[in-house]
């Protein structure tokens, strides 16, 4: 899973980028520079897991982040697409950062400048193939792509409506044949307003202040420092909670802000834990058992036989296997079963 973080220039997004991957790349340098790094979703649940068992490893699930190249804006002026790096397509969410820290930008005027280039971008993939599609169609006489054209001209007239493709209402097999065009406008996204630090105080009005721009499944909103977070990441570990009480806050910003990320993605995790590792692992909400034993081995979905489940808040209770099993909070799931976020499984299988 990708995320990008996207923003126009020296909004944070580096800054942001080294607090979540605890990096130190240059910040505040006008460069351009785009980095990369998988980052680990921080999950409180897995440390609490591991003090259960004796185990070798600890693995936390991962996305992938990249610092992107800024939008510059001037997509509106040119009328094509050359701000937007076309890597863009490739992410599966955006964390869009906005500059609220330095008083000089307006945050909503800003997502709006992001928003139009985005727009423009996706129109210019539209209006190449509603072209390509129509003549194909028209020169074979061939009516199979007759549905993907519809819907790419329902695209634009949402987008000519200034509209993203992603508030299409459309079923499960129409967004499988518009997949292939990677619209910008449709990918999930993580606002980001980045405040100044003398802000933070005032943490949960500015968060009812922008939550208006919160769209069920596919906008969320953080507010964050991100200077400040960085700060804080590069910090030994031992330092971090006299920081974080000198500023008042209980956890870093930063954790939430990839938690985030992670479930705009439609992402869970389910447990495994045991001697050779204590594992967060990374599926689609709604995934069956079978298919979650597919995320730790291709064989394990194959020749599933069962599941043996516990929540994560059972086996903090009871701790280990024979007490969840007495109490009766050990549950034996089949194929059918769908797994939930936290659960702690126990695949049986044949290979
Ligand atoms: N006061 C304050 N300054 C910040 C904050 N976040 C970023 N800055 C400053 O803003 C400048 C730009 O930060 P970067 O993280 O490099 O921003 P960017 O979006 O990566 O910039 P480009 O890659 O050049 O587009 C730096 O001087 C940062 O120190 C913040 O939360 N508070
Ligand atoms: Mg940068």
């Amino acid at each position: 899973m990708k995320l990008g973080i996207i923003g126009l220039p020296q909004s944070g997004k580096t800054s942001l980028f080294n607090a979540a991957s605890g990096k130190a790349v240059e910040v505040g340098d006008f460069s351009q520079k785009e980095h990369r790094a998988i980052i680990k979703v921080p999950d409180s649940r897995l440390d609490d897991l591991t003090t259960l068992v004796v185990t070798r490893k600890v693995t936390y699930a991962e996305i992938e982040f990249l610092d992107a190249a800024a939008f510059t804006g001037k997509g509106k002026q040119s009328g094509a697409d050359i701000s937007i790096p076309g890597e863009l397509r490739l992410m599966d969410a955006f964390i869009l950062v906005l500059d609220a820290f330095s008083g000089e930008r307006d945050p909503e005027r800003d997502l709006q400048i992001i928003t139009e280039e985005m727009i423009l971008a996706d129109l210019a993939v539209v209006e190449n193939n509603v072209e390509k599609i129509a003549r194909t169609i028209k020169v074979t006489g061939k009516k199979d792509r007759a549905r993907e054209l519809e819907l790419l001209e329902k695209c634009r007239d949402m987008l000519n409506d200034e509209k993203l493709v992603g508030e299409l209402d459309l079923s499960h097999e129409d967004w499988k044949l518009l997949r292939g065009y990677a619209f910008l406008t449709q990918k999930p996204q993580l606002l980001v307003f980045n405040i100044s630090e003398d802000k933070l105080s005032d943490f949960d009005k500015i968060f009812e202040q922008y939550s208006k721009f919160r769209v069920e499944g596919r906008r969320d909103i953080a507010i964050a420092c991100a200077s400040i977070e960085m700060e804080l990441a590069a910090l030994p570990p031992e330092d971090r909670k006299a920081f974080l009480d000198d500023l008042g806050i209980e956890k870093p910003v930063i954790d939430k802000v990839i938690q985030r990320s992670y479930s705009l993605l439609g992402l869970i995790s389910f447990f495994t834990i045991g001697e050779p590792e204590c594992r967060a692992w990374t599926i689609k909400k709604g995934s069956n058992a079978p298919k979650a034993a597919g995320a730790i081995h291709t064989d394990f979905e194959r020749g599933f036989i069962k599941a043996e489940v516990a929540t994560y808040e059972d086996y903090m209770v009871h701790k280990t296997l024979p007490a969840l099993k007495a109490a009766a909070k050990l549950h034996i799931e089949g194929k059918e079963y769908i797994v939930q976020d936290g659960d702690v499984i126990l695949f049986r299988f044949n290979i």
